[in-house]
């Protein structure tokens, strides 16, 4: 069920209600999507600038990205092909959800945090704080593109010592995210 009314509401859930979704799902529980990935990222947190290429090849370089739990990154991603790419962070899941909504509406422009749409010969960035140990992935959600096997993987290394890494505070989001 939860399935069903992600896809419809993937946009929306992941701009409007990121706030409290992450603050749900700094607690531990839920089964929160978004959460799982991490959250937007600080630009006075960021500890270290990735480079990412994304080609007309169908691929990222590099695809295979290690950060440390709690690291926030800024992701300076290059287009350098011919053709519209892009870097969309998020669960296997979510990704084939919003690919899917990406072939019936390819015209679809979309925004987030987690993500970063780039023109051919220009540079975008994802600022983004990996909250989890684990992985995550990435992907071009250009029609085609996933198909092709453009796509990439964080792998998050767990803080040593600690469970979790504290998060930013979430009542500094809701206080700035507010409609
Ligand atoms: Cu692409």
């Amino acid at each position: 069920m939860t399935y069903r009314l992600r896809t419809a509401t993937l946009a929306f859930a992941l701009s409007a209600a990121s706030a409290l979704t992450f603050a749900a799902g700094s607690h531990g529980g839920g089964d929160d999507e978004t959460a799982a990935i991490g959250q937007p990222g600080k630009a006075a947190n960021v500890g270290r600038t990735i480079n990412i290429d994304m080609t007309d090849n169908m691929r990222f370089s590099s695809a295979d990205i290690a950060v440390k739990q709690g690291e926030t990154i800024r992701f300076l991603v290059k287009n350098s092909g011919q053709i519209k790419h892009e870097m969309v962070l998020g669960t296997p899941k979510e990704l084939k959800e919003h690919y899917a909504m990406m072939m019936k509406m390819p015209e679809m422009e979309h925004a987030d945090a987690n993500m970063i749409t780039v023109a051919p010969g220009k540079t975008g960035e994802v600022v983004w704080q990996f909250t989890k140990a684990g992985k995550v992935d990435f992907a071009c959600l250009q029609p085609g593109h996933y198909d092709a096997g453009m796509k990439g993987m964080v792998t998050v290394a767990g803080a040593v010592g600690t469970a979790t890494t504290k998060a930013d505070t979430p009542a500094g989001h809701s206080a700035s995210h507010k409609h």
